[in-house]
């Protein structure tokens, strides 16, 4: 009997993301299995009982009536869940060790900046200044990390064991040794009373757009080591109210923002953000995952339902995450 066909629905993507690359890629892992990328490939729709995708356009996975499991390429599920018209077919995000790395790398990272004050020190480099400033401890500094998922969690403990301070919030409540969790909308304002630095991990659900709002920020600690609060969001655009971050920069209720993620992606070259002086910006590749994880991932994932095995990481359709 011959394999199910796997359709790739890959919207944009340019180098290793490129929708090319992706039906190399796939070949390679799956072998014996029609691989086809739409709308490049002719298919027998009738044949497809997989789906792997990223931003593919509402509607385009209703061709496919024998359709079993779809896998969304990234970690993040908001743009194809808001497709009314998906399948009711499992969803399977990624959740794999190379993305949770590079995004911990990334957090971690924004994290020493504000930490070790680097651009005070970029800036005395530029003016040939030799200036140390007092340097705090890291267990001085209070880290709040929204979002105590496959990724909060690991920048929570990697944060820990470097030495900071670290609370995490959920929707639901986590014991996770040396860090202070909190839960649900009754305990954010106590865990952002005891935040420095806020980090969103949060994904994009309808209970979570905009929440990085002016609202949010005024309930932030003000009496920390770096003099104000500063954000760092590598989540969602839609998480952030941009108009409210630029606002709490200027009148101080922010010391700083660190941004991956952007409302409008690419960022419009027009975008305050730019040139802001108190924000660190970059295109959305925190977590910029080697394309060949995931390929492997999806590959395993098919051989794990063909023997009849439970799926690993599929979305709660209802929760939107
Ligand atoms: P997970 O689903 O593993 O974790 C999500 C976390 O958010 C969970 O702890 C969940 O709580 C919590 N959460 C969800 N809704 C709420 C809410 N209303 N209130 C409080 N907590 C809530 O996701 P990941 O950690 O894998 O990824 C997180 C997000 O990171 C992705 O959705 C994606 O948007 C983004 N991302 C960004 C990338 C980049 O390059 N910038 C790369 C990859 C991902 P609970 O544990 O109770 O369910
Ligand atoms: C993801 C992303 O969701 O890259 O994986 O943003």
């Amino acid at each position: 009997m011959s394999k199910g066909a796997l359709a790739l629905l890959i919207s944009g993507g340019t180098e290793n993301w490129a929708p090319l690359r992706w039906r190399v890629r796939f070949l390679r892992v799956c072998p014996g299995r029609p691989v086809a990328l739409i709308p490049v490939d002719a298919v027998d729709a009738a044949s497809v009982r997989y789906a792997a995708v990223w931003k593919p356009k509402p509607g385009a996975l209703s061709d496919f009536p024998n359709l079993e499991v779809i896998f969304n390429l990234g970690a993040g599920v908001d743009a194809v869940i808001s497709d009314l018209t998906l399948p009711p077919v499992p969803l399977v995000r990624v959740a794999v060790g190379d993305l949770t790395g590079r995004m911990t790398e990334y957090v971690v990272m924004h994290v020493l900046m504000h930490h070790r004050r680097q651009g005070y020190y970029a800036e005395s480099q530029r003016a040939k200044v030799w200036a140390p400033k007092l340097q705090w401890a890291a267990s001085d500094l209070r880290v709040g990390i929204m979002g105590l998922g496959v990724l909060g969690r690991d920048c929570a403990e990697v944060l820990a064991r470097i030495g900071f301070d670290v609370a995490g919030w959920s929707g639901t409540w986590k014991s996770i040794p040396g860090i202070k969790c909190f839960a649900g909308e009754g305990q954010l304002g106590d865990f952002l009373a005891r935040t420095d630095v806020l980090v969103c991990l949060l994904p994009l659900t309808a209970q979570t757009r905009g929440i990085l709002s002016r609202r949010t920020f005024a309930k932030l600690a003000r009496d920390g080591k770096l003099g104000g609060p500063v954000i760092i969001n590598a989540g969602r655009g839609g998480l952030q109210v941009e108009d409210d971050i630029l606002s709490a920069l200027d009148d101080g209720t922010l010391l700083a923002a660190t941004l991956d993620v952007f409302a409008t992606e690419p960022l419009p070259p027009d975008s305050p953000f730019w040139s802001h002086p108190r924000v660190t910006l970059s295109p959305h590749n925190a977590a910029d995952t080697d394309p060949d994880a995931i390929s492997l991932y999806v590959a395993e994932q098919i051989a794990r339902h063909e023997r009849g095995e439970p799926l690993q990481n599929v979305v709660d359709r209802a929760a939107g995450y």
